[in-house]
């Protein structure tokens, strides 16, 4: 056999092996459809923050059970950075695509609404969870539990850790992440109790959801405030940064840090005394639920509005409410869990 003649064979017998892994493939999803009792045949997306973020992979492996349950296919997409111009491509491309729902946690409340009504109205289902996005970009949002509650029991426990005296700061996510601000607003309300009176709030700072940037920012709250007492992190990502530092320059007798943090990632600072408790919902299960409600968009069991309910294999029944915030809708998970020296060694391998 000539050489090109040898070539040509080659490639023939790799695209037919090629042909295989693909009807393989097919099988195995034709297999797997209907294996939860689901109709299948469905596309659902999620869009996270950004990559790298271990919150953001327990969520989006909640969202993946309960859609491949369904016998349907998920679709996984973060930008890299945690931006609205790496969302707004990820989405033009899900639009292209046309998927049947789109779940989205916002790096902006109103920035995404141009890209989220153009999917919307291409009959797309859209939903946020986690950082909504305002009540004209989707139908209805998954929230993990009251910002109230959130907001205000961090600053409580900051409180009883300082024992109500001396200065604190709060290291955030993005400066447009919707979920931080609410739950930040949430803080300097309560903080106006005067229980608080010698407590001063002397910065927010923003990690950006960036370990490295969280690191800076941390190092540069300790340099510029010499006298701060207590760190509140409303994000797992600057919890378990900052609780490094803390724990690295071995300021832990100085300063106390809570906030919301991923069992797994705060196990050792729980038990170092850094961040004596802190707080958390299940991502696994927040992500489960943001599925099983992209579903129930799709299958019109509900349409996002007050008052539809819907019922969740393990987690109950759910109905559609009004957003504490006034706007839009929303399906609550629960309420948040403490998590302490007692409970930690629990649930560090969980999430
Ligand atoms: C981070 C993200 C996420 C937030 C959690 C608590 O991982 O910012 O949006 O909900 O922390």
């Amino acid at each position: 056999m000539s050489k090109k003649l040898s070539f040509l064979f080659t490639i023939v017998a790799i695209f037919v092996l090629a042909l295989g892994a693909c009807s393989n493939d097919a099988t195995k999803n034709k297999e797997n459809s209907g294996g939860g009792g689901g109709e299948g045949g469905k596309r659902h997306a999620i869009v996270y923050k950004n990559t790298g973020n271990p919150f953001g992979e327990k969520l989006m492996d909640g969202f993946k059970d309960a859609i491949e349950s369904n016998g349907d296919e998920a679709i996984l997409r973060a930008p890299d950075s945690p931006t609205v111009e790496g969302q707004v491509q990820i989405i033009e491309e899900l639009i292209t695509q046309q998927v049947d729902s789109i779940t989205v946690a916002g790096n902006d409340e109103d920035a995404l609404e141009p890209v989220l009504k153009k999917a919307m109205e291409q009959g797309i289902k859209v939903l946020s969870t986690d950082s909504a996005v305002n009540e004209n970009s989707r139908l209805v949002h998954v929230n993990q539990a009251d910002p109230e509650g959130v907001g205000r029991v961090q600053i409580e426990a900051i409180a009883e850790m300082i024992d109500y005296e001396g200065e604190i700061a709060v290291l955030s996510a993005t400066s447009q992440a919707t979920n931080q601000n609410l739950w930040i607003e949430w803080m300097e309300e309560e903080l106006k109790d005067d229980k608080y009176k010698d407590m001063e709030l002397v910065k927010v700072a923003y990690g950006d959801d960036l370990r490295d940037k969280s690191v800076s920012e941390t190092e540069a709250l300790l340099k510029s405030y010499p006298d701060l007492k207590g760190l509140v992190s409303p994000t797992t990502v600057g919890l378990a940064a900052a609780s490094k530092v803390i724990t690295d320059k071995g300021v832990q007798d100085d300063i106390k840090i809570t906030g919301l943090g991923l069992p797994s990632e705060m196990a050792e600072y729980i038990s170092s005394g850094v961040a004596p408790w802190i707080y958390l919902w299940n991502p696994i299960e927040l992500g489960y639920l943001a599925g099983e409600t992209a579903i129930a968009l799709s299958d019109e069991t509900i349409e996002g509005n007050a008052g539809d309910t819907f019922e969740v294999e393990g987690l109950g029944e759910f109905e559609v409410v009004e957003s504490e915030t006034g706007e839009g809708t929303e399906v609550l998970l629960g309420e948040p869990f403490k998590f302490d020296a007692e409970n930690i060694d629990e649930w560090k391998d969980v999430y």
